[in-house]
């Protein structure tokens, strides 16, 4: 793994280590830790003197001032709320102990940093003594939202940023349109929104709602992947985008719907270029994620002209060639955008030809995702696993433990296939899950995920990982996020 995306904390901070999740690579308490008060108006972050990074380094800047917030509270003393981390190497001073909290690298350490702090009897701030040296097991820690089925306002997507940023999740897999609803305000193809959104002027994304969830994610660590999946999924795109999408058939006769994208059109490929060169431009991240999924052959079937482009082009009664046809032109259309592409399975198990750098993201269960991964990476491309994690199915009991009892490389294979696993993505598809209801269904249990892909395959003791998330939990409810309970019990801050 690349030494650049090494995480280090270094915590030489002055009791019993507190748990910290997801789980560290390595934490080590002295048998007598002393345990170091932290006043909160003497306390200072700074740069580490060999850091890489030091003061102007804005996600670091910003990450001091909120962990400051989210330790001690929001209020603090007179006159500091400037000068955090201003000076490289200055020693940061905190009680007795004058230890110096040292951070070079990635927020992650920061958040590690305040899941250590606790307070006392008499609310005196405190860490015990720990070294701690972190780094993830898995590159790629996802979340999936949907805003298709239900609009979640940008308030409801930067609190689960926040939150994937407690849990070290470092990738927002944005899949933003879909049947239900167009909500992504396009300025090349303004009337995709207009009347593809549930309501144009309050269930969108406008531009900025697009910015502030790129630079909020990327202050927190995290890459946001949109997902404009085709060419099944689109129904909403058909409205504001005439001729787009295969007009199915009744025996003769249009029959006034509509199934996937039309792929035996020019002007399809002329839209789909212009609508991803817009989209590649607003979305810095190398990767698209191209959807490919579930795409249903009725229509298609139905359609007249499609048929006679099946026979012209020897397709014979098999759909998923045509499907391949598209998404092929697709590919190419993103490869000359300069963009790299993630895909759902269908496109790998269909055949396509894709490029060597393509993620293939296993979702389904037939055929079993531990056969799929093991195929896609003997294969020769790197896969993301989400078919366990599917967060928005419930039932009764303590699920989050299915979830965290999944070993990502327990498939056959060799190292080297093992090693094309880039990790994975809790989904939280929308079709039942709002802005009441997203928070309690994604965590903790988001959590159970994204410890599995931050921390050793060895760290996977259930009961030991009910006690760390538990109070995990009670943190969350600590911070504002309106977590769900695991089991029986209560948490100091509950009704704060
Ligand atoms: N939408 C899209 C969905 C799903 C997929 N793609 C989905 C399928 C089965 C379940 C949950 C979600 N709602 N576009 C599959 C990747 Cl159980």
């Amino acid at each position: 793994m690349a030494a650049a995306r090494a995480l280090l904390l270094l915590l030489a901070a002055l009791g019993p280590a507190a748990a910290v999740w997801p789980q560290p690579l390595r934490q080590l308490s002295p048998p007598a830790a002393a345990r170091c008060p932290l006043p909160p108006g003497r306390f200072r972050f700074s740069y580490a003197a060999g850091s890489a990074v030091g003061p102007g380094c804005a996600v670091l800047d910003e990450a001091f001032q909120r962990y400051r917030a989210l330790i001690f509270g929001a209020a603090r003393p007179a006159g500091e709320a400037r000068g955090e981390g201003s000076g490289r190497g200055a020693p940061t001073l905190f009680g007795i102990c004058a230890e110096r909290v040292t951070v070079c690298g990635s927020p992650a350490g920061l958040e590690t940093f305040s899941q250590l702090v606790g307070r006392d009897e008499n609310g005196t701030y405190y860490v015990n003594e720990t070294e701690i040296v972190d780094f993830p097991r898995f590159p790629h820690r996802g979340l999936l939202l949907d805003t298709s089925r239900h609009y979640l306002p940008l308030k409801a997507i930067l609190q689960t940023l926040d939150v994937m940023a407690y849990n070290k999740l470092n990738v927002f897999h944005w899949h933003i349109v879909d049947d239900p609803s167009f909500p992504y305000e396009s300025f090349t193809f303004p009337e995709l929104s207009k009347q593809g959104a549930f309501n144009a002027m309050t269930h969108v994304y406008t531009a900025s709602d697009v910015q502030a969830v790129i630079e909020y994610a990327r202050l927190r660590g995290i890459r946001v992947i949109a997902e404009f999946d085709t060419p099944g999924h689109t129904l909403s795109w058909g409205p504001g985008a005439p001729d787009l999408l295969t007009p199915c058939y009744l025996g003769k006769d249009p029959s006034g719907t509509y199934g996937p994208i039309n792929p035996i059109l020019n002007s399809t490929y002329q839209f789909v270029t212009s609508l991803f060169q817009e989209v590649g431009a607003v979305f810095p991240d190398y990767f698209l994620h191209l959807g490919g999924d579930e795409v249903d052959f009725t229509c298609w079937k139905s359609n007249p002209q499609i048929r006679a482009f099946m026979e012209e082009m020897g397709f014979g009664e098999d759909y998923t060639k045509l499907e391949s046809f598209y998404i092929q032109r697709l590919l190419d259309i993103i490869s000359s955008l300069g963009k790299g592409y993630m895909v759902w399975q269908e496109v790998f198990d269909n055949g396509a030809k894709v490029r060597p750098d393509t993620i293939i993201h296993v979702w389904k269960n037939s055929p079993p995702y531990k056969e799929e991964m093991a195929n896609v990476t003997k294969a020769g491309y790197r896969a993301l696993l989400s078919a366990p994690w599917y967060l928005n199915r419930i039932s009764y009991g303590q699920d989050w433990m299915a979830a965290y009892q999944v070993e990502p490389l327990d498939f056959t294979g060799s190292p080297e296939q093992k090693d094309l696993v880039i990790g994975g993505e809790a989904c939280m598809w929308g079709e039942y899950v709002d802005v009441t209801n997203l928070a309690p269904r994604l965590w903790p249990r988001a959590g159970a995920v994204a410890e599995r892909l931050w921390s050793n395959a060895t760290v996977r003791n259930l009961q030991d990982a009910y006690v760390r998330l538990a109070s995990f939990r009670c943190e969350l409810l600590r911070r504002g996020v309106q977590a769900q309970p695991l089991f029986v019990g209560y948490c100091d801050h509950e009704f704060d």
